[in-house]
């Protein structure tokens, strides 16, 4: 029997929900590509006396009495996100990635009806870029770019036109599903152009940034969000950075008191130690092998017959287009999850059924190649995924083992202490 925890005691539901959980989390492979899983030095931060503290305002400039050692922990998140991204000014408070892009906005001096340019949510692009239902479109004049029709991918050319027509205040360039390096000089000589604040939105690809598997947004944009739990494998959050003294001051002020009160302090000791995390030459190796295993099961994919937007990757995320296929991509999410694999169904660019149906399947390797995974493993897995999304009507449970088998060889959290949940071997009894 394990170690009976304080949260199992006080809250015996909540403890059997984080337990089915971590079940769920270990017997799955998990592909969602905004998803990882975090060292247990990070979870053990954002579990800490932190969480009780105040710190409204900045280090050393704060509203609140007590904060010395809150200071320490955000000066040290402020200055290895400074080291990690080559960032001039770096507000590390943003709850979220959507709060830190809320914030470049107001830090861009934007005001309500001004117009900004953002990719389509439909082509690859975020919520917080200029979708009706956000903050973004609802208070912007939104003017969207989207992907070349033929190739699927940026076509600058045509951004640049559309930026000289529009004239925006802001261009954001950064995507959700987005499967190829964006060229962010490129997107800077058209905000010169024109006289935009040019705003990178790097939250998916902060990891493969850091670690050199993609080209910096430094020097080229002025302000820099991302969120710090996807391929930089830290805690749910934001940062605001600035690439010069310019936006300094504008983006702490936009942060509190512009949109947020009081910072998470337990979740910025969390952020400086995935800062140091991402830091190490390991973290360099773990962000080359995300990127070697997607293009292996890119692959694995094709070669199996299925359609890629793009035809590949160049990051950590490909997206399998369906539209040849007679399945829909919520099919095809369902479908994997059947066979133990958690993805989710993604538009494509130009969707031939949309809005009836959504083609697309996104799907990433930077949570599996946390567990382990390698290109061999991508490639049976690309094999399995090719296989159901081809054959729907074949008995899955076969592959369903298969890829139980697979994941057997690539244990998550074998080590896990009582009191995060039970040890491996017994979760998937205890619950
Ligand atoms: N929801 C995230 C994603 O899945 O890409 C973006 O914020």
């Amino acid at each position: 029997m394990h170690q009976l925890s304080h949260l199992a005691q006080v809250d015996p539901e909540i403890y059997q929900i984080t337990l089915a959980e971590l079940h769920r989390q270990q017997s799955t492979l998990e592909m969602i590509a905004s998803e990882n899983f975090t060292s247990l030095a990070v979870m053990e931060a954002a579990g800490t006396v932190l969480t009780n503290k105040y710190a409204e305002g900045v280090p050393e400039k704060r509203y609140y009495g007590g904060c010395e050692t809150v200071d320490k922990a955000e000066q040290l998140a402020i200055e290895r996100a400074k080291q990690l991204f080559g960032a001039y000014h770096v507000n590390v408070q943003a709850h979220s990635g959507a709060q830190a892009n809320m914030a470049a906005y107001l830090a861009a001096g934007l005001q309500a009806g001004d117009t900004i340019m953002g990719m389509d949510l439909s082509h690859g692009g975020h919520l917080t870029h200029g979708s009706p239902v956000n903050f973004s479109g609802l208070y912007f004049n939104i003017v969207s770019y989207g992907v070349d029709a033929e190739t699927k991918r940026l076509n600058y050319e045509n951004i640049r036109a559309l930026a000289l027509a529009n004239k925006p205040k802001m261009i954001i360039c950064g995507a959700s599903a987005y499967p190829r390096v964006i060229d962010f000089q490129a997107f800077r000589a058209i905000a010169d152009e024109v006289g935009a604040v040019l705003l990178a939105d790097i939250a998916h690809i902060a990891g493969l940034v850091v670690a050199g598997e993609h080209p910096s947004p430094f020097p080229h944009c002025h302000l820099v969000t991302t969120t710090t739990h996807k391929t930089l494998r830290g805690p749910r959050g934001g940062i605001l950075m600035a690439a010069d003294e310019s936006f300094a001051k504008a983006i702490d002020k936009a942060t509190f008191p512009g949109i947020q009160g009081g910072p998470l302090m337990h979740v910025i000791a969390a952020k400086a130690v995935a800062f140091k995390e991402a830091l190490s030459p390991s973290f360099k190796q773990y962000a080359k092998q995300v990127r070697l295993n997607a293009q292996a099961l890119a692959t694995a994919l094709t070669d199996a017959g299925l359609q890629l937007t793009t035809g590949g990757t160049d990051t950590h995320l490909l997206v399998i287009d369906l539209t040849a296929n007679n399945i829909s991509g919520k099919e095809g999410q369902a479908l994997l999850e059947e066979i133990g694999i958690t993805a989710n169904k993604n538009t494509i660019p130009n969707d031939p059924r949309s809005p009836f149906v959504t083609s697309g399947i996104r799907l990433g390797t930077p949570a599996l190649t946390t567990r382990g995974f390698d290109e061999t493993a991508m490639k049976t897995l690309g094999g399995l995924i090719a296989s159901a999304i081809l054959n729907p009507s074949q008995p899955l449970a076969p592959l369903r083992q298969a890829v139980e088998a697979l994941g057997a060889n690539f244990p998550l959290y074998p080590e896990l202490p009582a009191h995060y949940g039970c040890p491996v071997k017994e979760a998937a009894t205890c619950v």
